[in-house]
């Protein structure tokens, strides 16, 4: 009876010290499931709960799943609960830690589970390309040919600006007067766009101011924009998408007193770094395809798996929507917070908080990541496209459901998929570095809604309806764009709403050239935080969606050469889904004879058999119209058909010779005059 009570106790506490063995320390990190850089510092942490002595617990590290252990550091004492070790240089996934208190023969120990631990070899992947820059107010560009390898051994045929893809990034000042020569070297006519920036309708570089080859394009403005980051890229019409995609595309960076006086990053290159993303469609001979679907290379700067360095501190990316069609879903690995500080229009209110942020094709955004105390560390951009609904390209499914397909659009690995953008390799600081988030920015005061002018609606619609339809072509208020039409006619420094309303079953970002907006609201919410500031492109979701939004159309009006207001999917752009603009100056508009105030005409330079002359009030009857040469003689006298009298004629141009002349227009109780370029 003694013995067995003995026995019991004994089991007991056999029981008891079995289970004391491992309840004596817990290890708090790592835990397992970390994974290590090679030569990375990290603080080994544990707890202590029964303590048999003081200086007797040791830490082990063992790289084979615990078979084998190692010490990193013995006798340490009870009070001490961290240590700081380095990463040993080796590749494991089952590198576990262990600490242990070591009482009179028995360990007293916890051990992790597996972690990994990778070596510091070079990052896998190809270190970004980031672009030249061009500084100063004379600005050449040569648009080119050329070959680049997207791919390590295939040469694949390019254009791009100063070199064989993209073009040098322009860094310019607010109030800087710019002297652009925009050389074509291609053996095709081109324009290039100066996107978000605020410039006369003659210097936008939209579809009607075509660079013939050879020819050299010469723009010259003021620079009006606030600090923002703005890109250029060609704009002929219908073949937009092939030259963007062949690679000319460019970053306009802009400064000015007000972004200097923010602690922000702004070393080109180092804390302050340019991004134009991109997708792209190779065909079998690693040549670049166009207007289609297939777009499943995924390019940074014209880098394939890029990877970039940044210091361990606050760094600004330039993020840009490059695509053709692909909406990117940003967002950092292991949804790490970024903060947003510019959208289109340069700084907002205040930095804005974010894990991830859409951005459709055209749209460019300013973000800061913190990178402090990361040294060794690698962390990836990524697109969480998965996360998109149906309708947008990107997502699984680019109509309402499996119904409606896109010409091959699936199989496209990328669609509804979550995959990286680029590798951001962290190292060592720089000299001065950025440490901190700013708590406040600024930004611009949005326009008001009691300083509305007029109201007007964009509708899009597919062109035809049924399955098929998202393969375009799609109408902006029932029309394909027309070079040689207007379709609509501003008065200078107008407030405007526009209402666009988008039915058709996938989301189109809208773009606006001239001015920027602010979108008032989306189906009658407010639109989300990374979007309340100035933008000049935003994706209106698709199933009859609205977007609201206002903006004033100052400082610059040209009745003949017009703006555009587009979808910037370029396959849909050239496919006929824009529209023009021009904005008028009334103010100094009289009753004199030989105005030509009031008078459009268009194209101008005159580009095709006929010419379109308008007059803006629509009560006046176009009679009669004249063509005179530089010399004064009257080439044409033309009375026009009582039939067809009206505001608007069409005046054949075709049997003249390049040149200047003056087209006269007589109503009832006017003459108006304008000059017209035939080329
Ligand atoms: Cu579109």
């Amino acid at each position: 009876m003694k013995k067995m009570k003995i026995t019991l106790l004994s089991t007991l506490f056999i029981v008891l010290f079995t289970m004391n063995v491992n309840a004596h320390c817990k290890l708090e990190y790592p835990v397992g499931g970390e994974s290590f850089k090679s030569e990375e510092s990290i603080t080994i942490k544990w707890k202590v709960t029964i303590a048999h002595n003081t200086n007797n617990w040791d830490l082990y590290f063992s790289s084979d799943n615990g078979a084998t252990w190692q010490a990193i550091k013995e006798d340490i004492n009870v009070n001490t609960l961290s240590y700081s070790w380095t990463v040993p240089e080796l590749n494991t996934n089952t590198a576990k830690i262990k600490i242990v208190q070591d009482n009179q023969g028995t360990d007293y120990n916890a051990v992790s589970d597996a972690f990994t631990i990778n070596t510091n070899s070079a990052p896998t992947g190809n270190k970004i390309i980031i672009p030249g820059t061009i500084t100063g107010t004379d600005i050449n560009l040569t648009l080119q040919n050329g070959e680049f390898e997207f791919f390590p051994g295939h040469k694949t045929t390019t254009m791009g600006v100063n070199g064989p893809v993209l073009g040098p990034t322009l860094i310019v000042n607010k109030g800087d007067f710019l002297d652009i020569k925009v050389k074509n070297d291609l053996n095709e006519r081109t324009t290039i766009h100066w996107h978000g920036m605020h410039v006369s309708s003659e210097n936008d570089g939209g579809p009607h101011m075509i660079i013939e080859p050879g020819d050299t394009w010469n723009p010259k403005y003021e620079v009006k924009n606030r600090a923002s980051t703005c890109w250029y890229h060609p704009h002929l019409d219908t073949y937009t998408d092939e030259h963007v995609s062949k690679g000319i595309a460019g970053f306009i960076i802009v400064k000015d007193d007000e972004e200097a006086g923010f602690d922000l990053p702004r070393t080109y290159g180092l804390d302050d770094i340019p991004l134009a993303v991109q997708t792209r469609s190779f065909d079998d001979n690693y040549q670049v395809e166009w207007d289609v679907n297939t777009d499943d290379v995924l390019i940074v700067n014209g880098t394939q798996n890029a990877y970039v360095d940044v210091p361990a501190q606050v760094v600004r990316f330039r993020l840009l929507d490059g695509s053709s069609q692909r909406v990117f879903n940003f967002g950092l690995e292991g949804n790490k917070d970024f903060y947003m500080i510019a959208t289109d229009g340069g700084l907002v209110e205040k930095p804005i908080k974010l894990s991830r942020l859409p951005l459709a094709p055209g749209e460019r955004a300013e973000i800061l990541v913190d990178f402090t105390g990361m040294e060794g560390k690698t962390i990836s951009l990524m697109s969480y496209a998965s996360e998109f609904p149906n309708g947008i390209y990107g997502a699984s499914s680019p109509g309402p459901g499996q119904g409606m397909k896109l010409n091959g659009y699936n199989p496209n690995p990328m669609n509804g998929a979550n995959f990286k953008i680029i590798d951001f390799v962290v190292g060592q600081k720089t000299a001065n570095p950025v440490t901190s988030i700013p708590a406040v920015l600024a930004g611009e005061t949005p326009y008001s809604v009691n300083d509305v002018d007029d109201n007007r609606n964009i509708t899009f619609r597919s062109k035809s309806p049924g399955n098929n339809q998202l393969n375009g072509d799609f109408y902006i208020n029932g029309v394909s764009f027309d070079m040689d039409i207007i379709n609509i006619t501003i008065p200078l420094n107008n407030t405007e709403i526009w209402t666009i309303q988008n039915n058709t079953p996938i989301a189109h970002p809208f773009h606006l050239h001239d001015v920027g907006y602010y979108i008032l609201d989306i189906d009658g919410n407010p639109p989300p935080a990374y979007a309340k500031g100035k933008k000049d492109t935003y994706l209106v979701p698709g199933r009859h969606s609205t977007m609201r939004i206002i903006t004033k159309f100052k400082n610059f009006a040209n009745d003949s050469i017009p703006y555009m207001y587009h979808c910037h999917m370029l396959k849909h752009e050239d496919g006929g889904m824009m529209g023009s603009f021009v904005v008028v100056d009334n103010s100094s508009a009289t009753n004199e004879i030989n105005s030509s105030e009031g008078l459009l005409l268009y194209p101008n330079p005159a580009r095709s058999m006929y010419i379109t002359v308008e007059l803006q009030d629509k009560k006046e009857k176009i009679n009669a119209y004249s063509v005179i040469d530089e010399s004064g003689r009257i080439l044409s006298y033309h009375l026009v058909d009582k039939n067809e009298i009206s505001n608007m004629y069409s005046v054949p141009v075709f049997n003249y010779e390049k040149g200047v002349y003056m087209v006269k227009i007589y109503t009832d109780d006017k003459v108006y005059s304008r000059k017209l370029v035939v080329e």
